[in-house]
């Protein structure tokens, strides 16, 4: 099986590249990976609408065909490659798993993207307040984290690593960058350091160039 990662250092890409090295490293299953350069606009490109018209990452080629949508890739790799444990084998404690997965994609996510970009949703007068409304709304959502992370079991779904761990990281690393002080978040930045320690983790930040650490 040919398996190829369109990705974007830090980008919610971040999870299905975690995934494909645990697969890597259970399966000896190889991936290749492209780089898209978002901050150049590589996602816009004729030659990328053709992967995903829809001009995002993570796009996951899979002999020719292309899978979009974290969830979607991520549960597509769990049931080929089931000795990876990237989902929880118990049906509820995966649909627990996928449920958090879900909430971080479809809810915590596009908030960002409101922070990121907001431009995308608003009027040019009304940029600031779209943006500073989605950071206050952000960091409630940082909050559920934080309460989950105080519980002190070992990952946010209980005993085993998650897609929705990787996801945490990302979170971790964007709310730095939209200058929130991850100290205010005590146990998840102590869960987010723990977590980038584990190896395969460790391999695909230091592969993406990326870092937890982005408050400055
Ligand atoms: N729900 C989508 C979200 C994809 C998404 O928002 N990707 C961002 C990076 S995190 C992207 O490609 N942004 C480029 C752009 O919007 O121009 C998924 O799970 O794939």
């Amino acid at each position: 099986m040919n398996l190829h990662l369109y990705y974007a250092p830090g980008t919610c890409s971040f999870v299905p590249h975690v995934s494909l090295e645990l697969i890597r490293e259970a399966y000896g299953q190889e991936f290749n990976a492209s780089l898209i350069n978002l901050a150049k606009g590589e996602q816009m490109t004729p030659e990328y609408k053709l992967i995903n018209a829809k001009g995002q990452v993570p796009v996951l080629a899979v002999d020719d065909a292309k899978l979009t949508q974290v969830v979607a890739i991520v549960n597509f790799l769990n049931e080929t490659f089931p000795k990876a444990n990237i989902l929880p084998a118990d049906p509820i404690e995966k649909a627990h798993a996928l449920s958090m997965l879900a909430w971080m994609n479809n809810t915590v996510h596009p908030t960002f993207t409101r922070v990121f970009r907001p431009e995308r949703f608003s009027t040019p007068e009304s940029k600031d307040a779209v943006k500073s409304v989605a950071i206050e709304i952000y960091k409630t959502y940082l909050n559920d984290i934080e309460e989950i992370c105080a519980k002190g079991q070992p990952f946010l779904c209980g005993q085993q690593l998650t897609p929705a761990d990787i996801y945490a990281i990302a979170f971790m690393r964007w709310a730095g960058l939209a200058k929130i002080d991850p100290n205010t978040y005590p146990n998840y930045l102590k869960y987010a350091e723990r977590l980038t320690e584990i190896p395969t983790v460790k391999n695909i930040m230091s592969k993406e160039g990326i870092v937890l650490h982005t408050f400055k």
